[in-house]
């Protein structure tokens, strides 16, 4: 079955700007574990002090999710992280001929021996924590580099090994420069080798293929995929949870184990804190995302509301809801005058004519009209109106 890692206090907090404070943090940790995400990547202790503290308290807070730890290469920032008591440790350290060449000045096997030998470090001083390499870059690495290093790793005591898109550089669409090119051959190459690692994936959005790489990669047989809420991360950040959750849930994935119904509340802390607003139309948790306003799609619903929904928006606690605006009609007011306890009104069909004119006509501001504070106002003058007109003509 297919694992979610979140990193949003890690990868996420890595989007310019954005802070969460240690209580913050462990109220998204709290929400991550309700929803059934298998690990949380907190964050990198070697950071700063306020960093492992709040990896110490989540490791503490007795979730069920394991917790986890990012880690430079380095024996010192590997004891950092196992003093927070974590699961699980990430370690990274790229093979790109280009990082070795051009940041490391060292070569491949100088660069095997200090992963072997910092892996092998956190392999002994903890004998069941879940571990980590990423030879990040992964998919702009030469696939021999790739499979050395990561066969080097896994001897040593790695437990998983992640392909990392680090800047959004892959494809489906050309078969070297897919994930699920590196997923299959990784596999292959290291089964050959009869070592079994769980294969991770981290899909930057660089090209906006976060989400496909990652379905690619799941097609291919990933076991792990990670994701932070709104896709937060360095500049366009990774796959979005709610929306990876979405595809994973048609593919009859973990259908019953997850609690997508604190999903909305989740991205509302997150939003709230990162001060990053949720796109109105973003899948599932976006304001809009289960909102009907154009006359034909109102009309339709309201008998049937899978002409025009696909997913069902109980499953994330959510009730479809409808717009009132230039693209309304008869029955979207018929069925707000209703929502707003006026169904006594409904009868009335000129009155409805021109309560939806009145609409249309306070529409051209460019927004839409809010149902529950404008709607009563908008009747009663009306009302007032068809009074007046009813006594001048009678
Ligand atoms: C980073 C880069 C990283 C690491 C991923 C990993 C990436 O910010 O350190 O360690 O698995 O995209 O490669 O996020
Ligand atoms: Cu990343």
């Amino acid at each position: 079955m297919i694992q979610i890692l979140d990193s949003t206090m890690r990868e996420g907090e890595q989007t310019p700007g954005v802070y969460f404070s240690n209580e913050v943090k462990l109220a998204i940790a709290y929400f991550l574990d309700q929803i059934g995400v298998d690990i949380i990547e907190v964050g990198n202790p070697g950071v700063n002090s306020e960093i492992a503290t709040a990896i110490t308290q989540i490791a503490k807070a007795g979730l069920r999710a394991k917790i986890g730890a990012h880690s430079l290469c380095r024996i010192h920032d590997v004891d950092k992280a196992l003093d927070c008591g974590v699961d699980f440790l990430g370690v990274f350290f790229s093979v790109s001929q280009r990082r070795l060449e051009r940041d490391y000045k060292i070569d491949l096997s100088s660069a095997i021996e200090k992963i072997v030998e910092v892996i092998s470090y956190a392999r002994s001083q903890k004998s069941d924590l879940l571990i980590r390499y990423t030879p990040e870059d992964t998919v702009r690495s030469p696939i021999e580099y790739v499979v050395e290093a990561a066969s080097a790793a896994v001897r040593a005591g790695a437990n998983i090994i992640s392909i990392a898109d680090t800047t959004g550089y892959a494809t489906p669409f050309q078969t070297n420069r897919s994930i699920s090119y590196y997923v299959k051959t990784l596999k292959q190459e290291l089964a050959q080798r009869e070592l079994y690692p769980k294969i991770e994936v981290h899909c930057h959005n660089d090209r906006g293929l976060a989400l496909a790489n990652g379905l690619d990669a799941y097609n291919a047989g990933a076991d792990i995929i990670d994701v932070t809420v709104m896709g937060l991360g360095e500049r366009t950040g990774i796959i979005d949870l709610a929306e990876l959750l979405i595809n994973l849930i048609d593919k009859n994935e973990n259908e019953s184990n997850w609690d997508l119904t604190y999903l909305k509340k989740l991205y509302e802390l997150v939003s709230e804190h990162s001060h990053i607003s949720i796109p109105p139309h973003h899948p599932a948790v976006g304001k809009h995302a289960f909102t009907h306003y154009a006359g034909v799609h109102v009309k339709a619903v309201a008998k049937d509301e899978e002409l025009y929904q696909s997913l069902n928006p109980q499953i994330f606690g959510i009730n479809s809801s409808l717009a009132l605006g230039m693209q309304s009609g008869f029955t979207a007011v018929e069925l707000a005058l209703k929502q707003i306890g006026k169904s006594e009104l409904v009868e009335n069909k000129l009155l409805v004519v021109k309560i939806l004119n009145q609409i249309k006509e306070i529409a051209k501001r460019g927004t839409a009209i809010d149902i529950e504070t404008e709607l009563p106002e908008i009747v009663e003058q009306c009302v007032v109106d068809q009074q007046i007109s009813n006594f001048i003509y009678r």
